[in-house]
């Protein structure tokens, strides 16, 4: 564990109690349960008191990305290393020094109240409203089933300028993507070319393999987290016997089972390691064997699927649309991109994984309001995505938003987005690395569970501001809207402090 940091914000309140390691807060949590007779809801607020209790001391952090060699991989690799030297470029727009603009964690703020003597709103850093890591003390490895190393991979992916390439040159080059678990039925065969650093052996080979090499990494740093941003795999059929349970899909890896995909295999080596793994890819990597195997070891587990870009926009969109009572009918969403994400997806099983995951995300804002849409009422939605080679990381979405308004009125909304895919992506996953390591030092006390702490549900739902299809507890409920998501880790934050949820009535300059 690293020091112990002095608390930017300090909360002076009988309720939250600074106490040496931890931060202490009693919370009273409120919600309502509500009951339908006779066409009335009948609503009762309940309340509970918990405590919360969040560690001070930062875990020293290493994160192993598979797919380390890739856009988003080297991308953030770069970042973090451009943060650490300090290095500066220059562009045609002037002199650049590194940012982290994107990440909710590094570059958003959040209203903690009223300035005492004029009343302003004050707003502090996200990052400082509880203890968290700062991304320059992250160590970062990974493997990739291509060997290029992280200079050869930063330049292969073109994303950021050459200038700032040749300048992390020299931090770069020593990076070495790990040899990794390679099987042409999950990806593209347009993907083989690449293959050359691949993992020999059984399965259950390459499990003792991986564990290895978090062990390895367990010995540089407090917490590792495991983050899948390797090529989007085809969805696997989840087979009775081999993928339903936990022993099940162990004693399949022993077998070597076919169907056992490499995300399925990471997944399982973090797990059984008690390191965090994160999806950021569609595929269906959470099998119920793995979810019941997460539980079991007492890891977490978060995903699926980086939300960064047109699926972002469209959990804002359609939230607005529906949220003023405007009716979304038909949504056409059409990409195009050349990096090696959209060659992988240029293949149908591929695509169809992150089809499925671009699609899902309005269903719960659709079914929250019964006066636009009947039960099992759909929206016309059709995603598209095409292999444009020249555009490199370069991704174009766009998007058609087809809504009914007032007497038979239509409205459509164009939208036309331009920008590089992975620099979208790497703040998303910065933030992800640093919220779960955060997430790991928060326990909870509650009237049931005392006076045991109680850490996070294995699946971490807390994240799902980040994923385009967010896992949740099975019943849990699956929240898509992005400000939804916000509010929800940020009055999560609060509550660790000992702060009411953040509810914008502000009274103060309403009443007299
Ligand atoms: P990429 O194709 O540039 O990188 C993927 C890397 O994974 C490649 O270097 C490839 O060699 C490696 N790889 C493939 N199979 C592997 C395995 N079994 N083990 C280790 N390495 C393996 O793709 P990019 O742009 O970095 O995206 C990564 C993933 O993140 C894709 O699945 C993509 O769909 C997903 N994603 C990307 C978003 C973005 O905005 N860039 C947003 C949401 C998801
Ligand atoms: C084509 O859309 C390629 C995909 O990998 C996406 O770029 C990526 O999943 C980001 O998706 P979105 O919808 O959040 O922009």
């Amino acid at each position: 564990m690293t020091s112990l940091k002095m608390p930017s914000v300090l909360v002076e309140s009988p309720n939250t109690v600074y106490d040496g390691d931890f931060i202490e807060a009693n919370y009273r949590y409120t919600s309502n349960r509500v009951t339908q007779k006779d066409g009335i809801f009948q609503v009762k607020p309940v309340e509970e008191n918990i405590k919360i209790r969040t560690g001070r001391k930062l875990n020293k952090l290493g994160v192993m990305l598979v797919g380390w060699g890739g856009n988003n991989g080297s991308t953030l690799t770069a970042a973090i290393e451009a943060h650490k030297h300090k290095v500066t470029w220059n562009t045609k727009r002037g002199l650049k020094k590194p940012d982290w603009f994107g990440s909710l964690t590094q570059s958003s703020t959040v209203n903690i109240g009223y300035d005492s003597t004029d009343g302003s709103p004050v707003y502090v850093p996200f990052k400082d409203v509880l203890p968290t890591v700062d991304p320059e003390e992250i160590l970062v490895d990974g493997w990739d089933i291509s060997s290029a190393d992280l200079n050869q991979a930063v330049r292969r992916a073109a994303v950021l300028d050459v200038n700032l390439q040749d300048k992390l040159e020299p931090f770069l080059k020593d990076f070495q993507p790990r040899p990794s678990v390679y099987k042409e039925k999950f990806i593209a065969q347009n993907q083989r070319e690449r293959a050359d650093n691949v993992l020999p052996g059984s399965d259950a080979s390459m499990v003792d393999r991986l564990r290895a090499d978090i062990r390895e990494m367990k010995r540089r740093s407090d917490l590792v987290v495991v983050v899948w941003t390797a090529n989007t795999e085809s969805l696997c059929p989840v087979l009775q016997g081999v993928h339903d349970t936990a022993d099940n899909l162990l004693r399949a890896i022993q077998e070597g089972h076919a169907d056992i995909s490499p995300s399925v295999l990471f997944a399982v080596a973090a797990i059984l390691e008690k390191c965090p793994f994160i999806n950021g890819s569609p595929q269906n990597t959470f099998v119920p064997g793995v979810t019941e195997l997460a539980a079991r070891e007492g890891s977490w587990i978060a995903g699926d699927d980086f939300k960064t870009g047109q699926t972002r926009m469209k959990s804002v969109l359609v939230d607005f649309l529906v949220g003023c009572g405007i009716k979304p009918v038909a949504i056409a969403s059409y990409n195009h991109l050349g990096n090696n994400d959209g060659r992988n997806l240029h293949s149908k099983p591929q695509f169809e994984a992150k089809r499925v995951s671009k699609t899902n995300v309005i269903d719960d804002i659709v079914v929250s309001n019964s006066i636009l849409y009947q039960p099992g009422e759909k929206v016309d939605h059709t995603v598209v995505i095409e292999y444009l080679p020249y555009l490199g990381d370069s991704k174009r979405a766009m998007d058609e938003y087809t809504s009914e308004i007032m007497m038979g009125g239509l409205n459509t909304i164009v939208l036309h987005n331009v920008c590089e895919d992975s620099l979208l992506a790497a703040p998303v996953i910065l933030d992800l690395v640093v919220l779960v390591e955060l997430a790991s030092r928060i326990a909870f006390q509650t009237q049931h569970s005392s006076p045991d702490w109680l850490p996070f549900t294995s699946e971490l739902g807390v994240l799902s501001y980040m994923f385009k299809a967010p896992v949740v507890p099975q019943g849990g409920n699956i929240v898509n809207a992005l400000s939804k998501q916000r509010a929800c880790i940020i009055n999560l934050m609060r509550a660790c402090i000992g702060l009411p949820p953040e509810h914008h009535i502000d009274l103060e300059s309403k009443v007299h």
